[in-house]
């Protein structure tokens, strides 16, 4: 069993995985992690912290020449930003922040600071999942298995681009400050507008894995289902509130004739579809057909306009404090969302064709 833990805060010192349970003879490419890094730290409407950061994968243990040996890998992202907080006076906040995990954080465990709460929730932690699926990727990599995201959506401003069209170009949307298509001054003016009135905005992205095999995850039990373990990876990234598969909510509305995806049959192509609206999951397993994915991001809750809130020392009415923060961070949310979609493939497979070398999996595979 694939499995992973993660350790450290926002202003800590590091953020520490240990990821335990890949087969021995994975080639590892720190130089890929690092890329998946710096994916994640672009995006028009990133704030002050990524200017100060550069993300470098550490890997500590589990490798002998760039590969794996089968022993559990460590994991370190540094936050340069430490340096600046090691000694800084810590103020104390009482006031939550609507919409952060502040309130019910400071609640449930019974800390004298809010910033005991927010330093562990922030999405900082997404930095070593997304080193952690990097890693995933490089092992769904042997077998031809790839991963993309696009921006659909930020705010109000959708692009017209359909699947089809956006995974054909996909060297532009990585070159995309809003890693998307077809409407991106759009996309950048809503961001300019909440930038100038210290607001923040959320967005939808598209998440489509390639090349999957039939039969990752199961119908017989429910914690085996492929579509609830992508739903709940998904929903784990902060600020994530829905996520759909294939056509998702847009299906309650119309007729099961215009939903399912009929099944054909030729010579050549075996059996196959004309259409794709299940999203590659049916019965929660994969059909051997790409499975799709969209999330919705809400906008960050540290705005620079203060929210009405209450002093939990005092419980007068107070404004939220003003933090550092990101206007917009969809884009970074879409290659995080790659990553934690590419563990959770990884980890399906894994259940599937199981083995402790990458050579006994090829040979289950074959
Ligand atoms: C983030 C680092 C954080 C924020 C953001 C994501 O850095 P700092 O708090 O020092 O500015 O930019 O975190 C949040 C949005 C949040 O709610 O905590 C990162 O590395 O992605």
């Amino acid at each position: 069993m694939l499995r992973y833990l993660t350790a450290g805060e926002t202003h800590g010192p590091q953020l520490t995985a240990i990821l335990e349970g890949l087969p021995s003879g994975i080639t590892i490419k720190k130089e890929f992690i690092n890329t998946e890094l710096a994916k994640r730290q672009k995006g028009y409407g990133r704030g002050g912290r990524m200017l100060i950061e550069k993300d470098q994968i550490e890997i500590l243990s589990g490798l002998v020449k760039g590969k794996t040996t089968g022993a559990p890998l460590a994991l370190v992202v540094k936050n340069k930003d430490w340096e600046n907080w090691e000694n800084k006076k810590i103020e104390t906040i009482t006031v939550p922040r609507p919409g952060h995990a502040d309130y019910a954080g400071f609640v449930k465990y019974k800390l004298n600071n809010i910033r005991s709460v927010l330093e562990r929730a922030s999405a900082r932690e997404t930095a070593i999942r997304t080193a952690i699926g990097a890693v995933a990727k490089q092992f769904l990599e042997e077998f031809n298995i790839k991963i993309f995201s696009f921006v659909c959506q930020i705010g109000s401003a959708k692009s017209s681009v359909s699947l089809s069209d956006w995974t054909a170009k996909y060297k532009q949307i990585e070159e995309s400050d809003v890693r998307s298509l077809g409407n991106e001054k759009a996309m950048r003016s809503v961001i300019d507008k909440a930038i100038k009135e210290k607001n923040t905005v959320g967005g939808v992205f598209e998440i489509v894995v390639k090349n999957v095999p039939i039969g990752l995850g199961s119908y017989v039990h429910w914690d085996r289902k492929l579509d609830a373990n992508l739903t709940r990876a998904l929903m784990s990234i902060q600020a994530i509130k829905g996520v759909g598969i294939g056509d998702g909510f847009n299906v309650a509305s119309l007729y099961g004739s215009e939903v399912h995806d009929e099944i054909f049959y030729n010579k050549a192509k075996g059996y196959y579809r004309k259409t794709n609206r299940a999203g590659g999951i049916e019965g929660g397993m994969s059909n051997g057909e790409d499975i799709v994915l969209k999330a919705a991001m809400k906008p960050i809750p540290t705005l620079m306009q203060p929210l009405h809130s209450v002093d939990m020392k005092t419980k007068k009415s107070s404004a939220t404090f003003k933090e550092r923060s990101d206007v917009c961070a969809v884009p970074a949310a879409s290659v995080v969302s790659e990553n934690v979609v590419a563990f959770e493939i990884a980890r399906e497979f894994l259940l599937k064709f199981s083995g402790d070398s990458l050579r006994d999996i090829k040979k289950q595979v074959k």
